[in-house]
């Protein structure tokens, strides 16, 4: 009974303590990061945590994957490539390590402007972890101890004066 109650506490404890799962985007689903695909309305249904991960995979011959900033987003302007904000391997893994918003754009030819090859997402702090809520067998342990303690007295002396 005290093993089983132990069990379950350290069962409850891990679960709080182990950290919030993070997720791995492939941008644009199974479409990836290519010419004309909705990157807003594929961002739209989903929440992005700090911790969580975007990737971008596509052709590198034809497109790549440069961080901007908002002016430059609207704009479609993509910054001077000696800035390291130019991703290029085809297959880019991008954590992101920050709340706020981040954006995206290829820098090809007018595929930013024509062809929706711009990412806007919105990253939120990640979820705080719950404090471990107290085990059961703690919880207002004292009160119940005492009360069956007075209870189990007041029987005791019951029992004597009859006696
Ligand atoms: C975006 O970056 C450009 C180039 O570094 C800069 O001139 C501009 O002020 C920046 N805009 C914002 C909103 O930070
Ligand atoms: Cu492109």
């Amino acid at each position: 009974m005290a093993a089983r109650a132990l069990m379950v506490s350290l069962v409850i404890v891990s679960l709080a303590i182990v950290p919030a799962m993070s997720m791995e985007y492939m941008v644009g689903g199974g479409n990836m990061w290519t010419l004309d695909i909705d990157y807003v309305e594929w961002a739209k249904d989903k929440t992005f945590y700090v911790g969580d991960k975007l990737v971008f995979m596509y052709n590198k011959e034809a497109h790549n994957v440069i961080k901007v900033n908002g002016t430059q987003f609207n704009g479609c302007v993509a910054p001077d490539p000696s800035n390291g904000a130019v991703l290029s391997s085809g297959y880019d893994v991008i954590t992101l390590a920050t709340p706020g918003k981040k954006w995206y754009i290829c820098g090809f030819g007018r595929h930013c402007s024509d062809h929706k090859m711009k990412l806007v997402i919105d990253v939120l702090p990640q979820v705080a972890t719950p404090a471990p809520a107290p085990s059961p067998s703690s919880a207002g342990g004292i009160a119940p101890k005492f009360c069956a303690w007075l209870i189990s007295g007041a029987v005791s002396i019951i029992m004597m004066i009859k006696a």
